[in-house]
């Protein structure tokens, strides 16, 4: 089955996504997720100047190939530009040799290593009460697996809260907006909130939260060690993983579990952490790691030191990457959890998708292919808009990771 043609389709529904179409000679297609939140049209350039002409005439089913094609045979490689570009090949791929199979793409990945896919998602509130009383909708709905955000007394905006009743959007600005941290009143604050959560809802439920790399390693280990008494499923990020050694100093301190990965995109970017097994879970994604092809090896590498996976699931992350995560999660031993944050409306009107969220948890659908299509021409009613990703300073103005 030879590649006849491919396109690169940007579309804003609610928010912007970045979406590859390749087309076969036997008119079967594939779909994949090439969305980088913030620099959607420099993949969209360099899928469409350097990837799609040399994707042309090759064999569909060569996926193997074609990914060492642009990862070991391009020069330039592992930024999360090419790595998304590469993604979005590879999903597409993998969506075309399971729809010429007449399968659902797990069944190519190995078949089924559980009946559903457990997903946690976002808590948040300005204060206490509002988490609290955002907990109990979650709860209502089925959530079993609760990421806890709350506001912090003194700093006007925080990661992950935002205002009642209104859906989370951190890319919310044609420029970066310029937001103000502390991370002595965040240490202040985080511990009466967990505190709360337990005395209201008890130990049963997973509690999560994402401390958005914002702390050196010595903080974060004094935060996992004063929410230990919580006993979180995890901590994200607590300190940026640049330098994949500090974490060392983290589990030194702490038996917090942590989970790392979503702005990374190679397994080099990671394997000192799992081969050190200095961390949980792997939140590494389908989009910004390369897509299947590659996340796989890094689960295949994490399974070998008992860590599990934790795919990175924001609303940046477009239906066809969740549908690609639920596969990979459905076929493979060592899925941990996946990331639900709900996609608005809009964007369910545009991306049409066989996979069903059942009170708390995902089925991944029975449909040929990852089961995610686009609707072309409704996509074409919402252009790209440029928006921007928040950046942080600290209250004397000096620039610190958002
Ligand atoms: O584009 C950035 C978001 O995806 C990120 O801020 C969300 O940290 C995030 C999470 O854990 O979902
Ligand atoms: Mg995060």
């Amino acid at each position: 089955m030879k590649i006849t043609s491919a396109k690169v389709i940007v579309c804003s529904p609610g928010r912007n996504f970045v979406t590859l179409k390749i087309e076969t000679d036997e008119g079967i297609y594939g779909l994949g997720d090439a969305t980088v939140n913030g620099r959607e049209l420099v993949v969209a350039q360099y899928l469409e100047e350097h990837v799609i002409p040399s994707l042309i005439g090759r064999d569909a089913g060569q996926i193997e190939d074609i990914w060492q094609f642009f990862y070991r045979g391009y020069y330039w490689k592992k930024g999360v530009i090419d790595m998304a570009a590469l993604a979005a090949v590879d999903m597409a791929l993998w969506d075309i040799k399971a729809k010429a199979a007449g399968m659902p793409l797990y069944q190519l990945l190995g078949g089924k290593s559980r009946e559903y896919i457990n997903v946690y998602t976002h808590v948040n509130g300005e204060t206490i009460a509002d988490v609290l009383a955002d907990f109990e909708v979650a709860l209502n709905k089925g959530y079993k697996f609760i990421r806890v955000q709350c506001g912090v007394p003194g700093l006007a905006k925080t990661y992950g809260v935002t205002k009642k009743g209104v859906a989370y959007e951190p890319a919310n600005a044609n420029l970066p907006e310029e937001q103000v941290w502390n991370t002595t009143k965040y240490l202040n604050s985080v511990e009466a909130v967990f505190k709360a959560v337990r005395e209201k809802f008890g130990d049963e439920v997973e509690l999560l939260t994402d401390v958005h790399h914002r702390l050196t390693p010595i903080e974060a280990a004094s935060l996992g060690k004063m929410l230990e008494p919580y006993r979180l499923f995890w901590m994200e990020d607590p300190t940026p993983s640049d330098n994949q050694e500090s974490f060392k100093l983290i589990r030194q301190h702490t038996t917090t579990k942590i989970a790392v990965g979503e702005v990374t995109s190679s397994i080099y970017d990671i394997k000192d952490l799992i081969t050190n097994q200095l961390v949980d879970y792997i939140r590494t994604t389908i989009v910004h790691g390369g897509g299947i092809t590659h996340i796989r090896q890094i689960a295949n590498l994490a399974a070998l030191y008992q860590i599990k996976t934790g795919f990175h699931g924001a609303t940046d992350l477009s239906p066809i990457t969740m549908g690609c995560a639920l596969h990979v999660g459905t076929a493979i031993n060592n899925f941990g959890i996946q990331e639900h944050m709900p996609h608005c409306q809009v964007t369910e009107s545009v991306f049409t998708h066989a996979y069903q969220f059942d009170h708390g948890t995902f089925q991944v659908g029975e449909a040929p292919g990852h089961g995610v299509d686009i609707n072309e021409e409704l996509a074409a009613q919402y252009p790209y808009k440029r928006a921007s990703l928040p950046v942080n300073r600290l209250e004397d103005g000096t620039l610190h990771p958002w």
